[in-house]
């Protein structure tokens, strides 16, 4: 028999945002978000993840002097704390990623896959992990009409093409991460395709899988508020472990640990 596979990291969102949809600007204050980060790291985080402009469906864009501006004096904070966690920034742009770089991120989460085309050269002479994501269009129109003929085949090409672009670039290849990127210029069924089809993402790269309070789970649960939308999140984060997807991107640290603690023991 083979060997199971190992259960996925957990990554913690530390948004630090007046608008994302899921903690609404609770943690905009930039001491909320310390403390937020260095309580996910306790409750079992591998990875903080910091971001400072919402990529929520039809969020407007922040300049990046403000993305740096919210993200950097969170990263410092959560570095001079000397949490063992990984600190990654999630940002489409290379002047915020290298800003993030220089105040202790090591991992960039960019979820354009590398459109600025200073990014992944950035990455490259960093030496720095970072992970490339699914979107079809771009956050403030994303949701109007997202299309596909076969949305699993599609993703999977099109992150085929940004590993190949990454790589070219000159970035190793075991330093990258895939993301379908749940939520992304996607409809509810076009979502729920790729998660039943995880498995097919699981190759080469690192799978990184973010579904946590996302809509679609609103959608299917009649639950409106984001933070009632933990049941449907632990159930992706269960189906991504089968999978064998590397890491998940969740709000509910806590809840998250226990559930795949659990199913380590149970499979
Ligand atoms: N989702 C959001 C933001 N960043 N990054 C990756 N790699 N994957 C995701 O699914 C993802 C992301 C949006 O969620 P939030 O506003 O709740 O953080």
């Amino acid at each position: 028999m083979s060997e199971p596979r190992p259960i996925p990291q957990i990554w913690g969102v530390v948004n630090v945002t007046p608008d994302s949809f899921s903690d609404g600007g609770r943690y905009l204050d930039t001491d909320a978000a310390i403390a937020h980060g260095l309580a996910l790291a306790e409750q079992g985080a591998d990875v903080l993840d910091i971001g400072g402009e919402s990529t929520r469906p039809g969020a407007d864009p922040v300049s990046e002097d403000e993305e740096i501006r919210r993200v950097v004096p969170v990263l410092e904070a959560l570095r001079a704390a000397g949490s063992e966690a990984q600190l990654s920034i999630d940002t489409r742009h290379a002047a915020v990623a290298a800003a993030a770089l220089d105040a202790g991120a090591t991992i960039v989460n960019d979820v354009s896959a590398g459109l600025d085309p200073e990014m992944l050269p950035l990455v490259a002479r960093s030496e720095v992990e970072c992970v490339l994501m699914h979107m079809q269009g771009e956050p403030g129109t994303m949701q109007a009409a997202p299309h596909y003929d076969d949305v699993v085949a599609e993703v999977r090409e099109y992150l085929g093409r940004r590993v190949e672009a990454a790589v070219n670039a000159g970035i190793d290849p075991a330093l990258l991460w895939i993301d379908p990127g749940i939520g992304f210029g996607k409809t509810l069924e076009h979502n729920l395709a790729l998660l039943r089809n995880l498995e097919a993402f699981v190759s080469d790269a690192r799978v990184l899988l973010g579904t946590s309070r996302k809509s679609f789970l609103g959608r299917l649960t009649g639950r409106e508020d984001p933070g009632e939308r933990i049941a449907g999140s632990l159930v992706c984060a269960v189906r991504a472990a089968l999978a064998g997807v590397h890491a998940v991107r969740v709000h509910d640290v806590a809840a998250t640990h226990d559930a795949l603690r659990v199913f380590a023991e149970v499979r």
